[in-house]
């Protein structure tokens, strides 16, 4: 079970999550307060889909920058396509391909778009260190100058062809982007093992002990002295002492320098100071290298309108960094015309408690949703019933604020470092064949048809597994003709091993099914980012509705993970009405009391939709109460609804002293929110509270605001 890998920050109370003080708010209407209510807020990549493409494996356009502009052995070209840890030569060039729609030879970004997606997330394509240790770069994790792409990949112009040609066909670029680190450039004499701060602290020039954490707030950053102010002392390797751009970040004291993260042991600070693998950690509290980042990084929104960031590693720098650096991103992203800017970072936690943490409290607009990927992997595999992905999905309100959640989140099956659902399916699951690639088909339906943003990781669409461990280096196949034997006589879900062929002339299954899902949400924008509201968990079936707001329409889309068909009474807000299949199964009709029955093929999905809309509700009414929350250490607003229409609530917060605000508005029961508490001085803990529900008419009702002491519990 996923929950077996929680890490609380915090011990929970006795028996858990106990509500220990409640407080109740009469059901009665106050004008003022029903003037907030808010719909639920939708990221501006919300209907989108990724694909996730790492460029050196795409696509060789360019044959002549295949060694990125040196002569020499592997060792120092890099290249070298037999192996899985070089270069292979896919460049910027090989992916945007002829930008021709119309061409169905084109295997680039209109190939990309012909799936369906709507959006790419590229590897980061600045300038690396070509090679460190046995491997070479060619994912794009080690940079140096983040000024211009790796050479390997193309130049400026390439670049600037690739982002105009996905703008062209109507898809948003998002680039990878590393704060974390730099390439490892700089050594220790004294090792890498990592040293405390308790042991060793950080010292200015001046010789002063310090913590780097009291200056993230506008005091001017400690002059440091490379001798004096670390626990090692940094050397840098020969070559390199001017390589990294911007120039600020060739200054050893812009670094941590104090060892490498003992996963083994590293919990908390150690996690954020310590270096990656030897990748240099820089001193992200230091404002100088905040204001580097975001000028660099900057100017590739300026410079070629990409429409938005994933960030790599953004659970290792401090908890100040994404703050300080996100908002100065947004301005230059406001300030080039593309208004419409996100982010989502890589926070590779399994807590939806802890993961909604980095969005709540650092800023991060979004995350990688690792949470539902274990979830969807061990359903889809057959190794978990229903009530897994349920549980998950019950946790979601984590993430509501009055800007984010959980539909905002990016979802996704497998990637480059854990590995593919390919791999994940064939050793995991008990199928083979026909039932193996019923499996895939049932893992992307997931993906696309319950909330979160799909991305798909590049040659999942041509059903490629893995050998080996199925990680890192071996999850990175070559989409052109592979020189790595390992790759090419590998398992392929739903077709043959490739051989020396090439992917790009493969017809799978499941990119028929991916363009199929893709054209559903587009079709059906409730199925990407309708409200969803959880309707069965019954042994291996999941059922969902997803609501259209505008058109008041109801659809339900139900999974079944078992090998067998499966007949489910799913309950529905849209009573004796006939339903439209859209995928799978036949047309049924909803029971007076809204009950829909329906048989869901073995390994497979159905989803259907109501051909009348919502009834009318009777008039709305709401009730609040608000309880600890033990896991998270927030208060827990929770409203109730009576009645089955699917309506939203809007909470509401006012401060000591303060005018009312949105806390946010959750538009799936159970109806809930989350708030901090509030330490400070006396009476600063002081709050009234009050929800707003609003029907699927568009009608209000609010409770009567009522007190709440928000003084820390934990
Ligand atoms: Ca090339
Ligand atoms: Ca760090
Ligand atoms: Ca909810």
């Amino acid at each position: 079970m996923w929950r077996a890998g929680l890490r609380f920050a915090r011990p929970l109370g006795a028996g858990g999550a106990i509500a220990l003080a409640m407080v109740m708010a009469a059901p009665t209407s106050a004008e003022p307060l029903t003037s907030l209510a808010e719909p639920s807020v939708r990221s501006p990549i919300a209907r989108d889909s990724f694909y996730f493409v790492m460029t050196d494996r795409y696509r060789d356009g360019d044959p002549d920058n295949n060694t990125g502009g040196v002569i020499g052995p592997s060792s120092v070209t890099g290249f070298d396509p037999s192996s899985d840890a070089y270069f292979h030569g896919g460049d910027l060039v090989g992916l945007t391909g002829s930008c021709d729609a119309s061409d169905p030879d084109d295997h680039g970004l209109a190939r990309i778009k012909h799936l369906g997606f709507t959006a790419i997330w590229i590897t980061p394509p600045f300038v690396q260190r070509t090679v460190q240790g046995d491997s070479a770069a060619y994912h794009g994790y080690w940079f140096l100058d983040l000024s211009r792409p790796d050479p390997h990949l193309g130049d400026r112009e390439d670049f600037r062809a690739m982002v105009d040609c996905a703008h062209r066909l109507g898809m948003k670029v998002f680039v990878d982007v590393v704060v974390n680190h730099t390439a490892d450039v700089i050594t220790y004499e004294e090792g890498t093992s990592y040293v405390p701060i308790g042991r060793v602290p950080y010292r200015t020039a001046a010789g002063r002990a310090f913590n780097p954490w009291s200056y993230t707030t506008g005091r001017s950053f400690p002059r440091l002295n490379v001798d004096r102010s670390f626990a090692k002392a940094p050397r840098v390797d020969a070559g390199f002492a001017d390589a990294k751009v911007p120039t600020v970040l060739n200054e050893l004291t812009r670094y941590h320098n104090r060892g490498d993260i003992d996963w083994s042991s590293c919990v908390g600070r150690c996690e954020m100071d310590g270096d990656f693998a030897g990748l240099d950690d820089l001193m992200t509290e230091d404002e100088d290298v905040v204001n580097a980042l975001a000028m660099a990084y900057g100017d590739w929104i300026k410079e070629y309108k990409v429409d938005g960031f994933r960030i790599d590693t953004a659970r290792h720098v401090d908890p100040y960094f994404l703050g300080r650096w996100l908002p100065k991103i947004d301005r230059t992203a406001r300030a080039s015309a593309v208004p419409r800017f996100t982010t989502f970072g890589e926070v590779w936690l399994d807590s939806p408690a802890e993961l909604s943490e980095m969005m709540l409290d650092r800023s991060l607009p979004s995350v990688l949703d690792f949470p539902f990927q274990d979830a969807a992997r061990q359903f889809a595999t057959g190794q978990a019933s229903a009530g897994l992905l349920a549980a998950l999905f019950d946790e979601d309100d984590y993430y509501t604020s009055a800007s984010t959640n959980a539909y905002g989140l990016t979802t996704f099956l497998g990637n480059h470092d854990m590995g593919r659902i390919g791999f994940f399916l064939l050793t995991q699951s008990q199928s083979q064949g026909d039932e193996l690639t019923q499996r895939a088909l049932l893992a992307h339906d997931l993906l696309y048809l319950t909330r979160g943003v799909p991305v798909v990781y590049y040659g999942d669409e041509v059903g490629m597994t893995g050998s080996g461990d199925g990680r890192d280096r071996t999850a990175r196949q070559d989409m052109f003709s592979s020189k790595v034997a390992a790759w090419q006589g590998e398992q392929r879900i739903g077709g043959a091993p490739i051989g020396t062929g090439s992917s790009f002339d493969v017809d799978s299954p499941i990119a028929e099914r991916i363009a199929e899902l893709s054209s559903l949400r587009e079709d059906h924008p409730a199925l990407a980012s309708g409200a969803m509201i959880t309707r069965l968990a019954e042994g291996d079936v999941l059922a969902v509705s997803r609501i259209d707001s505008v058109t008041r329409t109801e659809y339900v889309v139900a999974f079944n993970g078992a090998d067998t068909a499966e007949r489910v009474s799913i309950p529905t807000s849209t009573p004796s009405t006939p339903w439209t299949p859209l995928l799978g199964g036949p047309p049924v009709g909803s029971g007076a009391d809204g009950t829909l029955t329906v048989t869901v093929p073995a390994r497979s999905s159905a989803v259907v939709k109501a051909m009348r809309s919502l009834p009318t509700p009777a008039k709305p009414r709401v009730t609040l109460m608000s309880a600890e929350d033990f896991v998270t250490g927030r208060y827990r607003l929770e409203a109730t609804v009576p009645g089955p229409d699917p309506s939203s609530v809007t909470f509401l917060i006012r401060r000591a002293g303060g005018a009312w605000e949105p806390v946010g508005t959750d538009d799936a029961r159970p109806f809930r929110v989350f708030v901090p508490p509030m330490s400070g001085g006396p009476g600063s803990a002081k709050a009234q509270i009050a929800a707003v529900v609003t029907d699927s008419m568009g009608r209000t009702a609010a409770t009567r605001p009522v007190s709440l002491d928000l003084t820390p519990f934990l």
